[in-house]
């Protein structure tokens, strides 16, 4: 079986999804079993959905928090968290995932590409997001303090602008001379813009490519190596 090897020349980052938290219990997006089966993405996953009937969207992540309030990281996560450890700053994880089970495993240098689940901020003023790990049953809504607009989760929905900061860090760990770039893409299919496109840009600086995926992605053949598996009893060896 392929290894990555590391060595002081190279720097690694690394793109995670939802099937790197699958190992901890939480579901992923598509396919058998996943969210979007039973939840119509439009309805909890767009600011149009949000507008349309905010106290469905609270209950749809507030049934989210609820499930993520009791996981625990992975050996997944815990391998990423060691390469961060040896690496230092010659390491970068951009996570799709809204979790925090990455940096409860110990990573510090972590993009939140989708936001977070555990974040609010309002849907309408410039009020910074704030931390709330509160569960609302039955989807109640809150005002903003400030300008009394509905308060919503800091989650980037379909539509909306990734943050400018988080993807100038990306590009600009990409962009790096010092080193060789390694892309690593873990547990995700792959489906979603901008983070599906990363491959491309890893590929256009001469950097090596690698996906970790259960099922191929839809941008398998943009990687030169693809090691098929669950990202929990893979990473663990991956890298050498
Ligand atoms: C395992 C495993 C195990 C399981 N081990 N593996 C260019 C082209 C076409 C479209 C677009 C484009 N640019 C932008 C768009 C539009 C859109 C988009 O991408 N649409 C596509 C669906 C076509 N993108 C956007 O709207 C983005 N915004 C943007 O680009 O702004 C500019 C703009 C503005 C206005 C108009 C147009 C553009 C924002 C996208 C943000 C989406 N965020 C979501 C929802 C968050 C809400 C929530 O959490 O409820 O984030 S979408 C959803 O998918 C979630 C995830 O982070 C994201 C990615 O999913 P992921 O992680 O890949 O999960 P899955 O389930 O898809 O896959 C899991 C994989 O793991 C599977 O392959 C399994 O096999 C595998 N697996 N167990 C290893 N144990």
């Amino acid at each position: 079986m392929d290894t990555l090897h590391l060595d002081d020349n190279t720097r690694l980052l690394v793109l995670t999804g939802a099937g790197v938290s699958a190992e901890s219990g939480i579901r992923t997006f598509r396919g058998m079993g996943g969210l979007w089966e039973n939840e119509p993405v439009e309805k909890v996953a767009t600011p149009e959905g949000f507008d349309e009937d905010p106290a469905r969207v609270w209950r749809f992540y507030s049934e989210r928090r609820a499930a993520a309030a009791s996981c625990e990281p992975n050996p997944g996560h815990r391998a990423i968290a060691e390469w961060e450890r040896k690496l230092g700053d010659r390491f970068l994880l951009a996570t799709q995932n809204i979790d925090g089970l990455h940096q409860q495993a110990g990573s510090e240098r972590v993009v939140e590409l989708h936001g977070s689940l555990f974040s609010t901020r309002c849907h309408h003023c410039a009020r910074a997001p704030f931390e709330d790990r509160t569960v609302y049953p039955e989807g109640r809504v809150l005002q903003c303090r400030e300008c009394q607009g509905l308060l919503r989760p800091n989650i980037v929905w379909f539509g909306e602008m990734l943050a400018e900061e988080d993807l100038t860090r990306v590009r600009d760990f990409m962009l790096r001379m010092d080193t060789r770039l390694v892309f690593l893409a873990v547990g995700t299919s792959g489906a979603v813009w901008p983070a599906a496109g990363f491959v491309d840009g890893a590929r256009e600086v001469g950097g090596r490519t690698w996906l970790v995926n259960a099922d191929p992605a839809d941008n398998t053949r943009q990687f030169h190596h693809f090691v098929q598996g669950r990202s929990g009893e893979i990473l663990p060896w991956l890298v050498t």
